[in-house]
């Protein structure tokens, strides 16, 4: 079955891609599922045990990341939960596709499609962007409250009109906030990159109400919403947004101040997958 084929139902894809990860895991049913970004690379070692790892590229439909400091695979994680528990089990998506690198939308949401055939029910999205507030130092974790999609394109096909209201769940920041209430939110504007923003860009997200720009995020949780998913977003602040500051923007900057994170972030998301 080819994904970039029209005629293909993009959902039988992922009803494919999650048969071959119950195999190559042996895990049946995933409850909830994570996508890592920029900087989360290191949360999964923290959130419990990991029973299988699989190349992404061997699952159907997905393909192989196209930038440094993305992983390429997806893994099974057995939670660590309260004893005599249900274990219950994530999946771990670590590498993402992003519209940029021009493999379509249906390339872009595959892994949420996929999570949602594997019977997760909640979806948290993480990325590294640009801050819009001066003083979000790099490093700073901010939960996203709500989108502006700037990509002018949609994961849905056809007539499918979907409520995106409360697309970034209330309750799922209530239990973010729980475990550290000063978690800032904000608004999570996608540009289609791969280029940076200018300033007068930044400018606009900035007067249409935003607070954090990116290159992802946005249609994955379209399409979460569209599969039923709850989805929580959580932003990694690695630089400020062009003109925001006096320095220029760089991959290796950004790289960094995820490192630098890696620790707080990683601590902070095995806490909230513990409570959800
Ligand atoms: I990491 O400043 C990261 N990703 N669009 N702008 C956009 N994407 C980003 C940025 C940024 N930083």
């Amino acid at each position: 079955m080819d994904l970039d084929d029209l005629a293909t139902d993009p959902f039988d894809v992922a009803a494919q891609a999650a048969r071959v990860i119950a195999d190559a895991t042996g895990v049946a049913r995933h409850d909830v599922a994570l996508v890592l970004g920029s900087g989360w690379g290191g949360a999964a070692d923290l959130i419990g045990e990991t029973v299988a790892e699989i190349p992404s590229h061997d699952v159907p439909g997905f393909t192989r990341p196209a930038v440094v400091g993305h992983v390429g695979t997806i893994r099974s994680i057995r939670l660590t939960g309260a004893p005599g528990a249900q274990p219950r089990h994530a999946l771990v998506l670590g590498s993402r596709t992003h519209l940029y690198e021009g493999l379509g939308v249906r390339r872009v949401v595959h892994g949420v499609r996929t999570a949602a055939a594997a019977g997760a029910r909640q979806l948290v999205l993480t990325n590294g962007c640009g801050g819009l507030d001066p003083a979000w130092a790099p490093g700073t974790p901010v939960l996203i409250s709500d989108h502006i999609n700037l990509t002018a394109t949609s994961p849905l096909e056809g007539a499918t009109f979907i409520d995106l209201t409360d697309l970034y769940s209330a309750r799922l920041r209530g239990l973010a906030h729980e475990v550290d209430p000063t978690l800032p939110e904000g608004v999570y504007v996608q540009f289609r990159g791969p280029h940076y923003e200018t300033p007068a860009e930044v400018a606009m997200a900035g007067r249409m109400g935003g607070h954090l720009v990116g290159m992802s995020t946005t249609l994955e949780a379209i399409a979460a919403r569209q599969a039923g998913l709850e989805v929580l977003g959580i932003s990694l602040v690695t630089n400020a947004a062009a003109g925001v500051s006096d320095q220029p923007l760089s991959h290796a900057e950004v790289l960094e101040a995820g490192a630098a994170a890696g620790p707080r972030i990683s601590a902070l998301l095995a806490q909230i997958i513990a409570r959800l």
